[in-house]
């Protein structure tokens, strides 16, 4: 798979490295990279498992985006060809038209040697891979899509923030959205305890914070809290047991777990979440780590849905903005992948 977290070929015996994005062409209001923002011209390839895809399909929720630009699920098992359409009828993605993710990387570079990731942004017309770089892309929906996006669509990357946005964020990916990556591949016992030690020390700086204020930055869901969430919704389905990361598990923190559940429960993010598709991606793919690939049966979802109280902290959640619609049928979560009321839903 060549991949950039896949467990047999990330953690040798050298230190997990993470490799980096290899295309980065933006796609923006000017189209200054010869890829311009228009409706219904790209397609979004994402793994609901994978935690930097679903940043983007969790902005693009908030966004309204989800006309403009359309998406492509992955099956979270990868064969050794990488990202596949098997969930789609002849296992081809209905719009693209291709078997593997591959085909689109290949078509803008023929025989590209590198990792084959999501989340990907495809051209449609060409077939042909735009980026595959996550950091930038949600940073793109979010400010240079504007035309685009739904009515009363929150500012997830308020101007006068970024810089506090950013030095946020970027301890939270150093620490907590790729420490619990160089914890669970680390080939060392020492490599191992300086990760799971750092994701925790971070956990433990931000549980005061999320104690005095509803949201990393400012009174408003940011593209901080964005990147905060999809790591922690994994937290106790993969990151405690299979990476390691097991100091506490999240549901023992009263506070971030409050925290996650609010923005669980806040339309555009739980709905995006499939627990099926995280935990059979992990326990099954990373055979290096698990080499039974056996699935655990637990957590128990239910607590997702229980009252969180942190209305009481303030804080608007879109700030003059509304919150998303349900999302697109197509798209809806399969029951049985997420936490459901007694009634059944
Ligand atoms: N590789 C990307 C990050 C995205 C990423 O690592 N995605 C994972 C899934 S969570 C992936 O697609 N890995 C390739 C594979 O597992 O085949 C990067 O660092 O630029």
């Amino acid at each position: 798979m060549g991949s950039a977290d896949d467990g047999n070929s990330a953690y040798g015996h050298k230190a997990f490295k993470r490799s980096k994005s290899h295309f980065a062409d933006r796609v923006t209001a000017d189209g200054r990279d010869g890829w311009p923002v228009e409706a219904g011209r790209y397609r979004l390839v994402v793994s609901r498992a994978c935690p930097w895809a679903s940043r983007a399909v969790i902005s693009r929720r908030l966004l309204g985006l989800e006309d403009a630009l359309s998406m492509a699920i992955a099956d979270p098992i990868q064969d050794d060809r990488s990202w596949r359409f098997t969930l789609d009828p002849d296992g081809r993605d209905p719009v693209l038209g291709i078997r593997y993710l591959s085909e689109a990387y290949d078509k803008r570079e023929s025989d590209y040697p590198g990792g084959v990731s999501v989340p990907a942004l495809v051209d449609i017309p060409s077939g042909k891979l735009v980026t595959n770089d996550y950091q930038q892309l949600t940073l793109d929906l979010a400010t240079e899509w504007t035309a685009l996006h739904r009515e009363g669509a929150p500012d997830l990357y308020p101007r006068a923030l970024r810089d506090e946005i950013d030095t946020v964020m970027a301890d939270v990916y150093e620490d907590v959205n790729n420490g619990v990556y160089r914890a669970g591949f680390a080939s060392g016992q020492e490599e191992y305890e300086e990760a799971c030690a750092g994701v925790f020390h971070r956990l433990d700086l931000l549980t005061p914070r999320l104690a005095r204020q509803r949201y990393l930055v400012g009174d408003t869901i940011t593209e901080a809290d964005i990147r905060l969430f999809t790591t922690l919704v994994r937290f106790d389905a993969v990151y405690h047991g299979h990476f390691k990361c097991n100091r506490w598990k999240l549901a023992e923190n009263e506070v971030l777990w409050a925290y996650v559940r609010d923005l669980y429960q806040t339309p555009g993010f739980g709905d995006t979440v499939d627990f099926d598709h995280i935990k059979r991606h992990y326990y099954q793919v990373h055979t290096g780590i698990n080499p039974t690939g056996i699935v655990p049966l637990g957590p128990d979802l239910a607590g997702w849905l229980t009252p969180h109280h942190r209305e009481g902290l303030g804080g608007r959640p879109f700030g003059d903005g509304t919150p998303p619609g349900p999302a697109p049928t197509a798209e809806t979560v399969p029951a049985h992948h997420r936490p459901t009321t007694d009634q059944g839903d």
